[in-house]
């Protein structure tokens, strides 16, 4: 009823409820950040496949169950078609997210983190399927850069290949996700939401099929660099790799960090939200 009526919609993920917190906890995350679409006039369209429909927009119940449900599986756009056969409950990653958007029509996206080229992909060539949705979606995908578990250098590199604009939000760098400086420069610095909107009107205007990332650095920066290199050394000698790598060093830096990562990952999902609904409706008042 909102695309038809065409109001701003933004989309929201379900990997990060139900893999990227401490089970349980991504519900109220997923439910602040959908708030703060509604408080900035905007309609939350949260993701995901449950007993094999692909949802767009989910009940209070339908989250928790994500968030309840570890075991849910991590559905990224080549595994929608299966999780859909199968009738099963899928989270779907910002990939899967951004495929479904495509087919239903919606332009704007909030979440933590992007996914992108991993440390050691000349070894394991494990790039996620993120980056190809990015390059053929027209969404502005809000995000605090890419996980801070990637080799986010070589992240950015690809972003550029595929010609994936990212704007930094106040900022010259793209943000590290824990951490707002030091990061690869960005295409363009935006200052206002109406600048935003505009470059990703131009950008589709001018026949670019692809996303456009709006990068968001988080408020306050924490420094747990060695905590994300010992997980990742620590999954590296498990032989955890795969879609798997992910939450499993989530896990750890939010257990060695005491929480901290945790909340700060909370914030970071939820300002991105506000800022891609702020966004969504810039974009409806430019014409
Ligand atoms: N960033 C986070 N938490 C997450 C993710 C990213 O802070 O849970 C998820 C997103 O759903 C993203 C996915 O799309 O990880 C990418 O996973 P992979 O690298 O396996 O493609
Ligand atoms: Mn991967």
């Amino acid at each position: 009823a909102a695309l038809e009526a065409r109001r701003p919609v933004v989309a929201l993920e379900t990997t990060l409820v139900a893999h990227g917190f401490p089970r349980g906890e991504g519900a109220a995350v997923a439910a602040e950040a959908e708030r703060r679409v509604r408080v900035a006039w905007a309609v939350p369209a949260t993701i995901g496949v449950i007993d094999g429909r692909i949802c767009v927009g989910l009940e209070e119940g339908e989250l928790q169950r994500f968030a309840d449900t570890p075991d849910a599986r991590k559905v990224g756009p080549r595994d929608l078609a299966a999780c859909v056969a199968k009738g099963a409950l899928g989270a779907t990653t910002v990939g899967a997210t951004l495929a479904v958007c495509r087919g239903a029509g919606i332009g704007f996206m909030g979440t933590g983190g992007l996914g992108g080229v991993h440390r050691g992909w000349g070894q394991s060539l494990d790039i996620s399927a993120d980056l190809g949705e990015l390059a053929r979606a027209e969404a502005l995908v809000v995000a605090s850069g890419a996980k801070s578990l990637l080799d986010v250098q070589a992240t950015s590199e690809l972003l550029e290949t595929l010609g994936i604009p990212v704007l930094g939000w106040h900022t010259d760098e793209m943000p590290l996700f824990y951490r707002a400086g030091g990061g690869p420069p960005v295409t363009a610095r935006v200052d206002t939401t109406q600048d935003a909107a505009l470059i990703a009107e131009f950008h589709w205007r001018l026949g670019r099929h692809s996303a456009v990332v709006l990068a968001q650095p988080p408020k306050e920066s924490l420094d747990v660099d060695s905590l994300v290199d010992e997980a990742v050394q620590t999954a590296e000698q498990q032989g955890i790799a795969g879609p798997a790598l992910t939450p499993f060093v989530l896990a750890r830096v939010h257990e060695a960090s005491g929480g901290r990562t945790v909340e700060a990952n909370k914030k970071i999902v939820v300002e991105n939200a506000a800022l891609a609904a702020e966004v969504a409706v810039a974009y409806s008042k430019l014409t």
